[in-house]
């Protein structure tokens, strides 16, 4: 039982040829920031934490190509990337992460669209398995991820990075090879040259202390670890990590495209008309998003536990509140009556015109018959 409820789990393993495509937005939290204010894109944009203590007290999260070209990294500290810009119109921002979430739930569910299944491993990264979609083919596949680049920018205006491999470790490490608006791809006959040249570093898992001992081994590129003999591997660094290092350096992954579980949330953002304070005026769009999220929740045959609104206020600052309920529901209605008694508490305590508002539900919970359940495991366990 347990070996037939593996090989069903891990179906597309060994069917040969998979097609796994690697997408990552670029530059994205400074790309979302062009997105609502077109005005940065010819400056330097930075994006950091504020941690408060001073003006300048804080790190840069990241930043468009522009400010890169000053070489402003990620991590560094927002003085030292201010005195990097010094003389120049950069601009800098704080994260504003309620934002980025919404952007990339929408590319998501796009991408979602085109995948068997689609496993999302950050805000800007996810796997997709699209062997079947392009029969195979890596020739089809460039064409695909064309295809689904122009329908990102079309639809939501955000560029991305692709790579296309046989698996997983071979897509992200094209992925990397090209940015921004790459699109890398990687035939499986290709593979272990693609990754020969480059540094040992660049697989993951071999980290500092990793690729210093491979170094006093001479193991400095990945194709020196994929000749290095694998017996003295396996007695240095153990069987799973040998042999890990050993498929790794050959291009050899089988991990499979792993589709989460439900989304944590879901939600949806728009621009009113005009700024107003008016509860009225601001209900009609939001219940329209409601009306959006509620289609949505009963494609999946969801039910939540919370409700949350945002706000963006002219002054741009954002503000949220939530609303947890005593029992699970699923109908548009319970939605709308907690965003309008929300709203009508928020307009309230703040003096300032919204200008965007947005709704949220989470807390989620799925109903499906028991007897369902039972079958598909029974279905799932038989072979
Ligand atoms: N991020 C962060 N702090 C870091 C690194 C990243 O807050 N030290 C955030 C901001 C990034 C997002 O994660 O926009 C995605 O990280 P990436 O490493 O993919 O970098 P970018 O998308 O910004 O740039 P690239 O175009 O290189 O992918
Ligand atoms: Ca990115
Ligand atoms: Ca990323």
């Amino acid at each position: 039982m347990g070996l037939g409820l593996c090989l069903r789990i891990r179906g597309s393993d060994w069917m040969q040829n998979r097609v796994v495509m690697l997408v990552d937005f670029d530059y994205f939290y400074a790309q979302c920031e062009e997105l609502r204010n077109p005005a940065l894109k010819d400056k330097p944009v930075v994006v950091g934490v504020y941690s408060g203590r001073t003006e300048e007290s804080g790190a840069v999260s990241t930043s468009n190509y522009i400010a890169r070209k000053y070489s402003v990294k990620s991590g560094m500290p927002l003085f030292l990337a201010k005195r990097k810009l010094e003389g120049t119109d950069a601009v800098f921002l704080p994260v504003d992460h309620e934002y980025y979430d919404q952007i990339s739930n929408r590319i998501m569910q796009i991408l979602q669209g085109y995948a068997s299944s689609l496993e999302q491993v950050s805000v800007d990264e996810a796997y997709l398995d699209v062997t079947e979609q392009v029969q195979g083919s890596f020739e089809k596949a460039k064409d695909y991820a064309q295809k689904i680049k122009n329908e990102v920018t079309e639809q939501v205006g955000i560029s991305f990075s692709v790579g296309i491999g046989p698996n997983k470790l071979v897509s992200k490490i094209a992925c990397d090879s090209q940015k921004p608006n790459g699109l890398t791809v990687v035939k499986p006959e290709e593979a272990k040259s693609f990754l020969a040249p480059l540094p040992v570093d660049r697989l993951l898992g071999v980290g500092k202390k990793t690729s210093a001992r491979m170094d006093s081994l001479g193991i400095k590129t990945v194709g020196d670890l994929a000749n290095y003999d694998v017996q003295k591997l396996l007695a240095i660094w153990g069987k799973i990590l040998g042999v890990y290092f050993h498929n790794a350096a050959n291009a050899v992954d089988n991990e499979p495209v792993q589709e989460q579980g439900e989304a944590e949330s879901i939600s949806r953002i728009g621009t009113l008309k005009q700024d107003t304070k008016d509860l009225a005026f601001i209900l009609q769009k939001t219940d329209e998003l409601t009306d959006d999220i509620s289609k949505e929740l009963a494609d999946k045959n969801l039910s939540f536990k919370q409700v949350a609104i945002y706000v963006v206020l002219i002054d741009l600052s954002s503000k949220s509140r939530s609303i947890t309920l005593e029992q699970t529901a699923k109908d548009p209605e319970t939605i709308k009556k907690n965003v309008k008694e929300l709203f009508g508490k928020f307009l309230s305590e703040t003096p300032l015109e919204v200008r965007r508002v947005g709704v949220k539900v989470s807390g989620f919970s799925r109903e499906e018959p028991r007897q369902k359940q039972l079958t598909s495991f029974f279905q799932t366990t038989k072979e």
